[in-house]
């Protein structure tokens, strides 16, 4: 290769790394490996079982465009039909960007979580995004934090009749005071996998970042709380870049140090 011709490569290399490039993206996946929040144990036979009863999540992924977390899922080991089915209410999702033990954003249902049976029950399709300036803290079942709402007791009131996971959260008390930051969609409810679309209100993460959230139905029957470590998306085509501009520069270097031939 001639010298010049070895100058000009490097140089477009160079510029391109310098150029704005489309944010990358990055799907990681978890398992649903807990039974409950930590602290939100409550000392029956509830705490060493991950399902009482149905549903059974499995676990997820997380989507991440950029430094901007796009996508959550939550996947079911199966749907199925019938009156039980059909009390079962999505819980708010909560979201711990900074792993500090504290929940930053909830996406939040405007649904009655402990409603009666509604024929043909659907849930919303657009969720209120909450910043929770200063965090709010996990807690635990005996602080008994007011901003919870929780699932309530085996047979008792909307539960009658049925075994749940006593008294864990399953969504925010109250928006009062709270303003929403953006929407969220939600879809899937019926099938084997819930989503939520982040794509009209990206969170910005600071990365790496360990994304901690936590998602039940309202009977909290299987609860998922899981940390996931995200990193910078980066795309295979930028590395084998990096890596030709280093050999390209070893061979420069080589080069400079050959003595020139009679
Ligand atoms: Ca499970
Ligand atoms: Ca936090
Ligand atoms: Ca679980």
């Amino acid at each position: 290769m001639k010298r010049n011709v070895l100058l000009s490569a490097l140089a477009v290399a160079l510029l391109s790394l310098c150029l704005p490039y489309p944010a990358f993206s990055l799907t990681l996946t978890f398992e649903d490996t807990r039974n409950y929040w930590p602290g939100w144990g409550n000392g029956s036979r509830d705490d060493s079982q991950d399902t009482i009863g149905d549903p059974d999540f499995t676990g997820g992924t997380i989507t991440v465009e950029g430094a901007f977390l796009k996508q959550i899922t939550f996947s079911f080991k199966e749907w199925e039909s019938g009156t039980t089915w059909g009390k079962l209410h999505p819980g708010d999702l909560f979201l711990d960007v900074d792993s500090n033990k504290s929940w930053d954003y909830v996406v939040y249902s405007d649904d009655d979580k402990l409603d009666n049976l509604v024929t043909n029950y659907t849930t919303p399709t657009q969720w209120s995004l909450y910043k929770l300036s200063g965090g709010l803290p996990l807690g635990s079942a005996s602080a008994v934090p007011a901003y919870y709402q929780k699932s309530g007791g085996d047979s008792a009131d909307y539960w009658a009749g049925y075994l749940i996971r006593d008294d864990h959260p399953i969504g925010l008390a109250s928006t009062d005071g709270l303003t929403s930051v953006g929407t969220v969609d939600f879809s899937g409810w019926g099938s084997t996998q819930l989503t939520f679309d982040f794509s009209s209100s990206p969170i910005a993460l600071t990365l790496p970042a360990d994304l901690t959230l936590g998602f039940t139905v309202n009977c909290a029957n299987d609860v998922v709380y899981e940390t996931v470590r995200v990193h910078t998306p980066e795309p295979a085509s930028m590395l084998l870049l990096g890596t030709g501009l280093v050999g390209l520069a070893g061979w420069a270097k080589r080069r400079k140090g050959q003595k020139p031939q009679a």
